[in-house]
């Protein structure tokens, strides 16, 4: 399995607006259909977030989730990260209500607080389709995406007790530290799987150097260490091209980068999920199926899910 990559695609996320793209997908059946065409492309992983079908805003309705991981389950193997970062304006409880519920094979657990800015990718726009994007987009300048010690160490018990596997989303330096506390302390179980999230306004900007430097970092101070790379916009392609050099996982998708390449939209996250499957590929390294990457990464199995 060593020179197996395992291939996310983050469908939809909580950052980009409907205005941005008219290809993010929204409602329950846009989301599956992509989770789907995804896994087609050599995805094993798809990332999960669900909106409001009528107008596109990140939420975190259970009903919403059910929805679409249930059609997704019906229609392909693929292996569900349910998002606990969830989205602006959610609580603490809300965020992880989807693990509790669901007891998926995976969940993302954020490894600490930060300023999630968007704010900057508002002034690029002049006609907002909808009128929650402009409000949303602006607030992320005065709040704090919260990921307090209390907050790990809940949801910490609450992934133990559903048998989900955390992806720790790491955003920069100190947030390693802070999963060597979880894991110190008994909360979180080695072997650790990291996603580092470089580009962030407010985390690590997405240099080779940073990813260097955070994987170093990391693999000196877990043992048995897994790792992913995913970054902002243009800085996606380049960065997980490094990963695969590296030999580490990439995540590619709509919710980290609307573009295909250089003022080219995607058109679809299977777009992006094709494209490093190429490169990948030149490199040596074939896409890992979801069974593979449930077997590599440990996971319970889609059997033993609550949906
Ligand atoms: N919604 C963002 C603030 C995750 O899915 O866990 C963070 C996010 C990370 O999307
Ligand atoms: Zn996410």
């Amino acid at each position: 399995m060593r020179d197996k990559v395992i291939i996310t695609a983050a469908i939809t996320g909580a950052i980009h607006t409907p205005t941005m793209s008219p290809h993010l997908p929204i409602t329950p059946k846009q989301i599956a259909d992509e989770a789907v065409r995804a896994y087609e492309a050599g995805a094993a992983v798809a990332h999960i977030h669900v909106r409001n079908p009528e107008n596109g805003q990140p939420v975190g309705s259970l009903d919403l989730f059910r929805e679409t991981i249930t059609d997704i389950k019906n229609r392909c193997p693929i292996i569900m990260c349910l998002t606990t970062g969830g989205a602006y304006g959610q609580t603490i409880e809300q965020r992880v209500s989807v693990v509790r519920e669901f007891q998926p094979e995976l969940a993302s657990c954020n490894a600490g607080s930060l300023n999630f800015a968007l704010f900057p990718l508002a002034s690029k726009i002049d006609k907002f389709k909808f009128s929650w994007e402009e409000e949303f987009l602006r607030a992320s300048e005065d709040s704090i995406f919260p990921n307090t010690f209390k907050t790990l160490r809940e949801y910490a018990t609450i992934f133990q007790e559903s048998g989900t596997r955390p992806e720790m989303e790491v955003y920069d330096l100190g947030m390693i530290s802070n999963v060597a506390f979880l894991v110190d302390r008994g909360y979180v179980r080695s072997p650790i799987y990291l996603q580092f999230v470089l580009g962030v306004l407010g985390g690590a900007s997405a240099t080779i150097e940073n990813l260097i430097h955070l994987q170093k970092t990391a693999h000196e101070t877990f043992k048995g260490l897994q790792w992913s790379v995913c970054a902002a916009g243009r800085y996606q392609l380049p960065l997980c091209t490094a990963a695969l050099v590296m030999g580490g996982n990439v995540r590619v998708g709509l919710e980290d980068n609307l573009y295909l390449e250089k003022g080219v939209l995607a058109k679809s996250n299977a777009d992006q999920v094709e494209k490093i499957v190429r490169i990948a590929r030149e490199l040596g390294r074939e896409p890992a199926t979801p069974d593979e990457a449930r077997q590599i990464l440990g996971l319970k199995g889609l059997d033993r899910v609550r949906f």
